[in-house]
């Protein structure tokens, strides 16, 4: 794809848009004149970070509490198969911005990992990786802009460096957005060492702040300041929250309230853990009242989900939290690892409470939200890595017309080695490529993938794993190297 043609064909598509409306206004007769078009709804999307499947309440949780997000799903759709694009942070964040696969965009993994350089102390050898989004791919936020939005961007950025921020794709407000991926701490003023080589952090334009303030809290009042800033603009507000991903630090009154409550029979059982998803959802509340007392409510699309499957390594000495039924966690591409909660509420949710079990995955979002925002996708050359949800939103049990979802990891991580995969109806197929092996999992009898079934029926997967390498072909994934040492 050329870039600058793509620009091009957008600009030509929004004026043949607005050239073929003005045209149609033309020929209204007056005395019949339709009442003036309702504006485009406003778009809040909240990203969770390093949040799992079984965290939520509504998702089975049973320590978190999670009362505003459990409300969330009783007003919208609830996803039970939503994916995120990656197992990791940064590639997701760009399959949301630009309905790109992260295979396509050679973004796969995290910013920090792909600045360094892959590993080259292990049997293959990971690809070199782009370590920001470029700027020429067209963002979600630029077209929104485009057609009118205050778009604004509270919180995590983690796709570039200072050149390549957030105002540099569409966004014109970026409160806290920076190349890093997490915060020092939760605690104001922001900052100290991070990591095993102390590096100085900080959480940028939250300079001044009260002492013992909380970074969940504190987001959530930039993003009622942003919902209070568009007065008649439509707005598209991306609150990407850094709650729940370490350090795990949450309010010392939830924690103390967590550590009284767990037995050893809950799944759950880090009190840190469960106060920080507590935080997060008192921010979904406090969003949902500011649009209730302002009357936005109706008119604005409220989409909450998280950038890859739940943490499951330890952190300060206690295992961060538990993916079951779901097979592992963050970085890996069993279920545990892309298996992520989904909720949309708004104008195209038909029936409120309804749950959704066809397979999505955060691609799909920008071009829902693009639809949303009746921006013409139709004639737009951009690489159709993901669909519309609108459907699923009016009909939660009418299919897709897809019936494939693909994942590439080409790198190391606690919980795996390079692997690529894919989901075809209730079939997985995992490729592992350190080994040269494929598993075959049937999803819908073994949700916590634990029968490998590629020996028993060596002609489906032979079937599958033809058609990932052919998509590997088609996106021109970058494949990891065998390491001559
Ligand atoms: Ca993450």
């Amino acid at each position: 794809m050329n870039p600058g043609t793509d620009r091009r064909s957008i600009r030509r598509a929004t004026f043949l848009f607005v050239l073929v409306h003005c045209a149609a206004l033309l020929f209204v007769p007056h005395v019949t004149a339709a009442p003036p078009p309702k504006s485009p709804p406003n778009i809040i999307v909240i990203l969770a970070d390093d949040l799992g499947w079984a965290d939520l309440a509504c998702y089975g949780g049973d320590l978190h509490e999670t009362p505003h997000l459990d409300r969330l799903a009783r007003q919208g759709v609830r996803f039970t198969d939503a994916y995120s694009s990656a197992p990791i942070c940064s590639p997701t964040r760009a399959a949301l911005l630009t309905g790109q696969h992260p295979a396509r965009l050679h973004f796969t993994i995290w910013r920090e990992a792909a600045v360094n350089g892959p590993p080259r102390d292990k049997p293959l050898i990971p690809p070199v990786t782009l370590t920001d989004l470029p700027k020429d791919t067209t963002t979600l936020a630029e077209m929104l802009q485009g057609a009118g939005y205050l778009t604004a961007l509270v919180g995590k950025w983690h796709l570039g460096d200072a050149d390549n921020a957030p105002e540099a794709h569409g966004f014109e407000v970026n409160i806290g957005g920076t190349h890093w991926g997490a915060p020092p701490t939760y605690f104001s003023p922001y900052r100290g060492p991070f990591g095993r080589n102390r590096e100085l952090r900080f959480v940028p334009h939250l300079e001044f702040s009260q002492p013992g303030e909380y970074l969940t809290d504190r987001l959530t009042d930039e993003a009622l300041r942003v919902i209070d800033r568009a007065g008649d603009k439509p707005f598209f507000l991306y609150l990407a929250h850094h709650a729940p991903h370490t350090p795990i630090e949450g309010k010392p009154s939830l924690v103390k309230h967590f550590e009284q409550k767990i037995t050893p029979q809950h799944r759950h059982q880090n009190p840190g853990y469960a106060a920080m998803v507590a935080s997060l959802d008192e921010s979904v509340g406090r969003i949902m009242g500011r649009l209730e007392e302002r009357q936005l409510a109706d008119n604005t699309v409220v989409v909450f989900t998280s950038d890859n499957g739940g943490f499951i390594s330890d952190s300060q000495g206690r295992r961060v939290t538990d993916n079951t039924p779901l097979r592992s966690g963050k970085g890996s591409l069993y279920e545990g690892g892309i298996r992520v909660p989904l909720l949309v509420r708004g104008p195209p949710v038909a029936s409120p409470g309804t749950i959704c079990r066809e397979p999505v995955a955060t691609a799909d979002l920008f071009y829902t939200l693009l639809e949303l925002g009746r921006i013409p996708i139709k004639d737009q050359a951009l690489p159709r890595d993901g669909q519309s949800l609108i459907s699923l939103l009016k009909e939660p049990e009418s299919p897709l017309d897809r019936d494939t979802l693909y994942f590439h990891y080409p790198h190391y991580y606690a919980t795996t080695t390079p692997v690529s995969s894919l989901r075809a109806g209730d079939w997985k197929l995992l490729e592992y490529h350190e080994t040269d092996s494929v598993e075959l999992y049937n999803l819908k009898e073994d949700l916590g993938e634990s029968k490998n079934l590629a020996t028993d029926q060596p002609d489906r997967a032979k079937n599958l794993r033809n058609r990932l390498h052919a998509w590997r072909t088609e996106v021109e994934a970058q494949m990891p190297t065998k390491n001559p040492k």
